[in-house]
């Protein structure tokens, strides 16, 4: 696995596009901006494409400053610029991934840090979910390709893997903490003590009040209602920082928007498998979600709850309906969980 075995199964007579998740996070605009400097080496031209609107202030700035070239691609202009000839290598996610806007063009190559969703359909693979994020996969590359990273990819490569990795707070993110070692020495220190100055919109603060406002804890599990359309960046936050109270070893946070409401969860015990409970509890439910052993999230349809009335009795529905999961997911070990 590397840059050469990537290059391998690259055809230079057609397009290359890099296509990221939607929206993408500071990991995955981290990973694909590296990547495409590697691939230029080879004297290949891949450009970064997304869909979905980024959100985060930060990101944007950080976009700006590094002179990022990112084309998005649900606007009209460029709503027909991939197409069924060119060739498409997927960051941070797989093509099969409910965040990922299909491409008309062939999905060649796929690196990605969650785990497998599909059988083997990509000329070239590299799938580790050992990796708490992308970026550190990806700087794996440039130390094995002895590609130089420069001070400014450095920090950038920083910020995606303490978002992902929630600041390295984890012991399975050993890996990760050795290559940040390594980064944070080449890193250029003035972006990287700008980054996150600018993190905080004033939506944020609204979304943490009512947070705790319509917090309940049973069981160690706290559960709230975060308000109405909030970005699901907004969710994951929230969840992060409730997964840190007191007591807590699970977190579930949702919020209404358009067709249902979308929930982030947490956990903290390899006994409580946050993406098998949700997928488990989602499905139930005529909803979709899934995800990692401490981190999952998915939205389960309005019709779930149209019989209810107030917010009171859709949190009861919701712990209903994680109770039901707690009690009739199986879990393994959770030795080899991710
Ligand atoms: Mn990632």
């Amino acid at each position: 696995m590397g840059i050469k075995e990537l290059v391998a199964v690259i055809d230079r007579g057609r397009k290359l596009y890099i296509q990221m998740h939607r929206p993408p996070d500071p990991d995955c605009i981290a990973s694909a901006s590296v990547l495409a400097d590697m691939l230029s080496e080879e004297g290949l031209k891949p450009r970064i494409v997304y869909t979905g609107l980024i959100r985060k202030p930060e990101t944007m700035e950080l976009i700006e400053d590094l002179g990022i070239k990112l084309i998005r691609l649900d606007i009209e202009t460029n709503k027909d610029l991939v197409t069924p000839k060119d060739q498409i290598i997927v960051v941070d996610c797989q093509k099969e991934n409910s965040n990922v806007s299909h491409l008309q063009g062939e999905y060649i190559a796929c690196i990605d840090h969650h785990p497998e969703l599909a059988e083997k359909t990509y000329r070239y693979e590299d799938i580790r979910p050992e990796f708490g994020a992308c970026a550190s996969l990806i700087y794996s590359y440039a130390v094995e390709y002895g590609y130089e990273i420069s001070p400014l990819q450095a920090a950038l490569l920083i910020y995606g893997i303490r978002v992902d990795t929630a600041d390295l707070a984890r012991r399975k993110y050993m890996r990760d903490i050795d290559l940040f070692c390594e980064l944070y020495k080449i890193a250029n220190h003035d972006l990287l003590s700008n980054i996150g100055k600018n993190s905080i919109r004033p939506e944020d603060i609204s979304t943490t009040i009512m947070a705790y406002e319509n917090l309940t804890i049973k069981n160690n599990i706290a559960y709230s209602f975060a308000g109405e359309d909030k970005a699901k960046e907004s969710l994951a936050e929230l969840a992060d920082k409730l997964i840190s109270l007191e007591d807590v070893a699970f977190v579930v946070v949702y919020s209404r928007c358009f067709n249902g409401y979308n929930f982030s969860v947490r956990s903290q015990l390899s006994t409580m498998h946050a993406g098998k409970i949700v997928k488990y509890a989602f499905a139930k439910m005529k909803g979709d979600g899934g995800g990692h052993m401490s981190m999952a999230g998915g939205l389960v349809p309005k019709v779930a709850f149209m019989d209810l009335v107030g917010g009171k009795a859709i949190m009861e529905r919701v712990i209903n309906m994680f109770d039901d999961a707690f009690e009739n997911v199986k879990m393994d070990d959770g030795v080899n969980s991710v």
